[in-house]
């Protein structure tokens, strides 16, 4: 059951809430196997990467309904108001022994889209995570450190798309580990430092993220959003809608990714050509 009112008071403290719980055990077994079985049929695709990391709610329908579980939208309803989107989802899973990992990163340093404070990154683990698989760390407070300056350094480990990471000194003395049991989520906030290490266990670890976004978000001027509708009144026409995938990597669902990946490249165009970061 989640405490709506706990939970919104915690978020705005400390930029980050973690344990909410989400799915039961039932539901978390369902997901991790459906996690599994694209893992082992697409694994080696060549297109495997992209589908992981942009929208995944496009071309795996079991993730768009997560998007709309009831609890997904509780939590969120409780920071963002009922009008719900989705943004992005993506699908970060990390092998054994495996070294990929995020440098300390605010999401907020790539987007181009506001207020941050209509936005919420909520990252549901599909089996436990703890720091020795390579689940999240926050620096406890930190969005209100502001927007700190962030480098690409294409670092071959980092599974940021530019190996983005902060050039700027900051305390990590309120490091926290965003531990999780299975079936349950943190939510952070756009400026929260976060970031994770490798995966050093003998087991995967597994989660999905879900930026989801107040309908009222506002992209900046030239930059062009698609978005998911989640819940309550569907009412930002500056958005471009998306549509649901009928099938998992079916045609329809492919050209609907396709589109979205062309209303990012123009996005990402716009910020070759502007010098800011894309994520
Ligand atoms: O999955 C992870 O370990 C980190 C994800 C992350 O950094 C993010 O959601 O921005």
């Amino acid at each position: 059951m989640i405490d709506r009112t706990a939970l919104a008071s915690d978020y705005k403290r400390n930029g980050y809430v973690s344990h909410v719980p989400i799915l039961t055990q039932k539901e978390t077994t369902g997901l991790r196997s459906q996690l599994q079985t694209f893992i082992a049929e697409h694994g080696q695709d060549p297109r495997f990467h992209d589908w992981c990391y942009f929208k995944s709610h496009l071309v795996l329908p079991w993730i768009a309904d997560l998007a709309r579980h009831p609890n997904v939208i509780a939590a969120a309803s409780a920071l963002l108001g009922p009008d719900l989107l989705l943004w992005n989802s993506f699908v970060p899973s990390k092998a054994p022994k495996s070294e990929g990992l995020f440098g300390w990163h605010q999401d907020a340093a790539y987007w181009q889209i506001a207020p941050l404070d209509k936005i919420i990154t909520l990252w549901l683990a599909v089996g436990d995570v703890t720091p020795a698989n390579g689940g999240m760390k926050f620096i406890a407070k930190s969005h209100d450190f502001g927007q700190l300056s962030h480098e690409s350094t294409f670092d071959p480990k980092s599974m940021l798309r530019r190996g983005q990471r902060i050039t700027e000194p900051f305390s990590d003395e309120a490091t926290v580990d965003g531990d999780l049991a299975a079936g349950e989520a943190s939510i952070h906030h756009p400026l929260m430092i976060q970031g994770s290490g490798p995966n050093g266990s003998d087991d995967w670890r597994y989660g999905v993220s879900f930026n989801i976004v107040a309908a009222d978000i506002e992209p900046h001027p030239g930059f062009p959003e698609s978005v998911y509708y989640l819940s309550g009144e569907d009412r930002n026409q500056d958005l471009i809608r998306e549509q649901s995938p009928d099938a998992a990597l079916s045609g329809a669902a492919l050209a609907e990714f396709k589109r979205a990946e062309d209303i990012a490249a123009t996005k990402y165009a716009v910020v070759a050509n502007t010098g800011s970061d894309g994520k």
